[in-house]
């Protein structure tokens, strides 16, 4: 204390007027600053492996996405769900830890401070919007009006923008609270609160009620499990061996045809009658155009490739591939390894087609086997298109043509 004012008034200014009647001992700015750190780590690695699965959408020409590593895309892709998931625990945490700070007044102190509340609240709406979106979409359920691809996007960019915006305004703090120790309820309640430089509490100076209370510590290890279980038990969807204990997977290889799950089954996509007629061709466009017929199709079936199907909903698993290599195709076409290759399905609307481009064309296949067994319809029978480190969604299944330009 230097006459009469605490550490606290040193660090934070003047006291405001009126501060909220509550608080915990556990609160702190040494709290707040690590669990800032960690949810900004996962953050940055959401929006880095969501930005590179919107690349996979529309990559530029002079560099179209590279054929290997094959799992590359699943490792992102699992990564960005995997992330996204363990931040919504880790928000809450980081909400609970600072939201007292809501009852202090006066509201607004100065121009610059209302700034910073702006800020805060684009970006806690955003987050909530953006994270609660990604995980219902993660279980395959869109119950809102618009494009959760374009609006997914836009959010992530606000998103990391007032994230940015925040460390600004809150550098002091943040290196002020990472340097302070964690301490424990223990320590606090021995020390006299103003005298104790670790309770620089976000919720304001107020002293802890004297009892014993949950630890710094125990909050962090309590948060690191929740997080850890909401984890462990979704990421079973794409690190398959995990598959037992994944209550929250919605998707799992054992629960679909031939060891891999189905996104769309052949009924939904209403082409039952024509992939399954025995009068199906595959009709190839380019210089010099002809069909293949289902006889065709097991006369060059011959090329063999393990290859995963990752969708971007997060669930991924490896799969055992037989088909033509789409470079056969191409070439009888006329054209070869630098061709644009456009694949077409049956199905017609958003996941009706694929373009294909650059390393692609020669590592991709036209399956017509899975897993050592004819393809099942929900796969794509007769025909389908299976790329390595791509999202599921480009790989169109019940292919009706190709176009080689
Ligand atoms: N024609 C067509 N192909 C499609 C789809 C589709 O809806 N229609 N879904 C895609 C998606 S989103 C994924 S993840 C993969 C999944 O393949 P699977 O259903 O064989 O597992 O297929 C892709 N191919
Ligand atoms: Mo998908």
């Amino acid at each position: 204390m230097i006459a009469g004012v605490s550490i606290l008034e040193r660090v934070n200014g003047p006291r405001p007027e009126r501060w909220p009647a509550f608080s915990s001992p556990v609160r702190s700015t040494a709290l707040t600053a690590r669990v800032g750190r960690v949810l900004g780590i996962c953050f940055g690695i959401c929006f880095v492996t969501g930005m590179l699965s919107y690349y996979q959408y529309a990559p530029w020409s002079w560099l179209p996405e590279p054929a290997s590593p094959v799992w590359l895309y699943r490792f992102t892709q699992g990564l960005h769900v995997a992330t996204g998931t363990a931040t919504i625990p880790l928000l809450l945490v980081k909400l609970w830890s600072v939201y007292p700070n809501l009852f202090r007044w006066p509201a607004v102190r100065s121009l610059k401070h209302a700034a910073e509340r702006l800020s805060v609240f684009v970006l806690i709406s955003t987050a909530l919007v953006q994270l609660t979106t990604g995980y219902l979409n993660t279980l395959n359920w869109y119950p809102w009006p618009w494009d959760f691809v374009s609006v997914h996007r836009f959010m992530a960019y606000v998103l990391i923008g007032s994230i940015l915006l925040h460390i600004g305004f809150k550098l002091p703090d943040i290196k002020y609270g990472l340097e302070a120790e964690l301490a424990t309820a223990d320590v606090l309640t021995e020390i006299p609160w103003s005298e104790n430089p670790l309770a620089h509490s976000n919720a304001g100076d107020v002293p802890p009620p004297p009892t014993p209370a949950l630890s710094r510590r125990g909050v962090l290890v309590a948060g690191a499990a929740g997080i850890g279980a909401v984890v462990v038990t979704s990421v079973g969807q794409t690190l398959t061996p995990l598959e037992p204990i994944g209550l929250l997977a919605v998707r799992q290889w054992t629960k679909g045809p031939q060891g891999v799950p189905v996104n769309k089954t052949a009924d939904q996509a209403g082409i039952i009658a024509e992939a399954s007629s025995g009068a199906w061709q595959l009709s190839v466009a380019g210089r010099t155009p002809y069909v293949l017929t289902l006889a065709d199709l097991d006369e060059l079936a011959h090329a063999e490739a393990q290859l995963p199907v990752t969708c971007v909903e997060g669930w991924s698993v490896g799969a055992h591939w037989r088909g033509i290599p789409l470079l056969e195709v191409v070439r009888r076409a006329g054209g070869d390894a630098s061709s644009r290759v456009r694949v077409v399905s049956l199905e017609q609307g958003l996941y009706g087609n694929s373009v294909v481009v650059g390393p692609q064309v020669s590592a991709a296949l036209l399956a017509t086997h899975l897993n050592g067994e004819r393809l099942n319809l929900d796969h794509g029978y007769p025909l389908r298109l299976i790329s390595p480190n791509r999202p599921g969604v480009l790989n169109t299944k019940w292919l009706s043509s190709v176009e080689v330009t």
